[in-house]
């Protein structure tokens, strides 16, 4: 008797806090945890009675869908904020907090019209709020610590509870410290599937979503700074890295959706290689076909979501990538002097004695970086990495490619491996017409005693340089 009606006391004072109705007397749903970084399949609805409408599911890479259980009409979900370890690339890890095991955590997947109970237990080791980023939605359940609702102190549980009335994709994240929680990975995506048929809302046989993130962790060290506002040195992709994002596979001639959000302190083009895309969604719902045009590049500002469309109507491994080109690199720091055109001969072996294992690089450009076997600080990963049929990609950070396959069976999201080009098909190396067409460009500097507003130019067929 006593043990009950400690426990009614305990789920009363939770539920007062939270200030919802009576219906969250009954037990917590299960938290289901994922602690794998692989891209789960599409999770499909179990077809039981009550569980809503279908839909084609999403895939989130390197990331899943969280169940829910239906319960009174109503789909219930349970998020758990806790710290979590995440492998942002193979070896690895870093100290995120994060949801059910994870960071991002769980896509949230309903249909419109679809009402919805999120019940919230904070881990963590201070108190946290969630945000359903651009839903329309009662203010109470809007998430703002301290505007909205009372804080959900460490080891407490709230509800949240609300109709998804528009389609589309969103984000949810902390407004609660929310500096230090989004730069610990505290973030995810939501996507609210339309119902029935939408006249803006195409279908698509492949629907991939994804979080723009930004972490700033020190090599060597397990656990991101969380007061660096734009320096951050690893740019990821639902908190993974290339070579550790999953490419996107598409069958030839698949409708391809792309859902891509920002929840970083800085703009990202996002850009395909080989296809033309539309610009058919944002957070703020379905663009008019009116108002849409061709891109292969679309800039996601802070804040935002872009939902892109596009045909893979043209087979190979396309690059994707964010086209700040620091954004596709790893963890180096930025205060690396420029090199290229400085001569080192005689110099080595001087500095050699000074400082052992000395390394010169830089002076023909970086792209030695990408083949370096370095020897790197314990927990990071290159700079530069990943290797293709055709040697080393010379990326890191926010890069993946488009895999589009002829032979890609529906509903195969494994990765096919190569692109095997049909002959005559790729660039090739041709055979040079005269000994002096095939001299490399000269890498000197100036001599030592030019004049400093002169400069030496060289043309690559190899004519004497002229000054200037
Ligand atoms: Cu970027």
């Amino acid at each position: 008797m006593k043990r009950r009606h400690f426990f009614a006391g305990a789920a009363a004072t939770a539920v007062a806090a939270s200030g919802v109705n009576r219906v969250a007397l009954a037990a917590l749903p299960e938290v289901v945890q994922q602690t794998s970084p692989d891209m789960a399949a599409p999770w499909t609805p179990p077809g039981v009675t009550g569980a809503g409408r279908p839909y084609q599911p999403v895939v989130t890479l390197n990331g899943w869908t969280l169940p829910w259980r239906m319960k009174d009409g109503v789909k219930e979900f349970h998020l758990v904020a806790e710290p979590v370890v995440r492998e942002m690339a193979p070896g690895f890890l870093v100290n995120m907090w994060g949801y059910n095991g994870q960071s991002p955590g769980p896509t949230i997947e309903v249909v419109e019209g679809d009402r919805v109970r999120i019940y919230v237990t904070n881990r963590l080791p201070e108190h946290t709020t969630i945000h359903w980023h651009g839903q329309r939605l009662p203010n109470g359940m809007d998430g703002v610590g301290g505007l909205n609702q009372p804080q959900i102190q460490p080891g407490k549980t709230f509800i949240y509870e609300f109709v998804a009335r528009r389609p589309g994709t969103f984000m949810y994240h902390p407004h609660a410290d929310e500096m230090t929680q989004m730069a610990m990975g505290m973030m995810g995506l939501w996507v609210t599937h339309p119902k029935g048929r939408h006249p803006l809302i195409d279908e698509v046989q492949r629907d991939y979503c994804f979080l723009l993130n930004a972490f700033d962790v020190e090599p060597g060290s397990m656990t991101p700074q969380v007061n660096t506002m734009l320096e951050h040195n690893i740019w990821s992709w639902n908190s993974r890295v290339f070579p550790g994002i999953t490419p996107l596979v598409a069958r030839l001639g698949d409708r391809v959706r792309v859902r891509v959000g920002n929840l970083t302190m800085t703009n990202h083009p996002v850009h395909i290689h080989g296809i033309e895309f539309e610009v058919t969604g944002t957070d703020g719902g379905p663009v008019p076909k009116s108002a849409r045009w061709p891109e292969v590049t679309t800039d996601v500002a802070v804040g935002q979501m872009r939902q892109i469309e596009f045909i893979a109507d043209e087979p190979g491994d396309w690059a994707m990538h964010c086209h700040k080109s620091h954004h596709t690199m790893g963890a180096m720091g930025h205060g690396v002097p420029t090199m290229i055109g400085v001569d080192h001969r005689g110099l080595v072996g001087r500095l050699q004695r000074a400082v052992p294992g000395y390394m010169v690089m830089g002076e023909r450009g970086m792209a030695d970086m990408g083949e370096m076997e370095m020897e790197l600080p314990h927990n990071t990963f290159p700079m530069m990495t990943g290797t293709g049929p055709y040697g080393a990609i010379e990326m890191g950070g926010m890069f993946t490619t488009l895999k589009v396959r002829a032979d890609q069976k529906a509903g195969d999201y494994s990765d096919p491996g190569w692109f095997a080009m049909p002959p005559g098909t790729q660039a090739r190396e041709v055979a040079t017409p005269t000994a002096e067409a095939a001299q490399p460009p000269a890498t000197t500097a100036e001599p030592a005693t030019a004049p400093a507003t002169r400069a030496t130019v060289r043309k690559p067929q190899g004519n004497s340089g002229h000054a200037h």
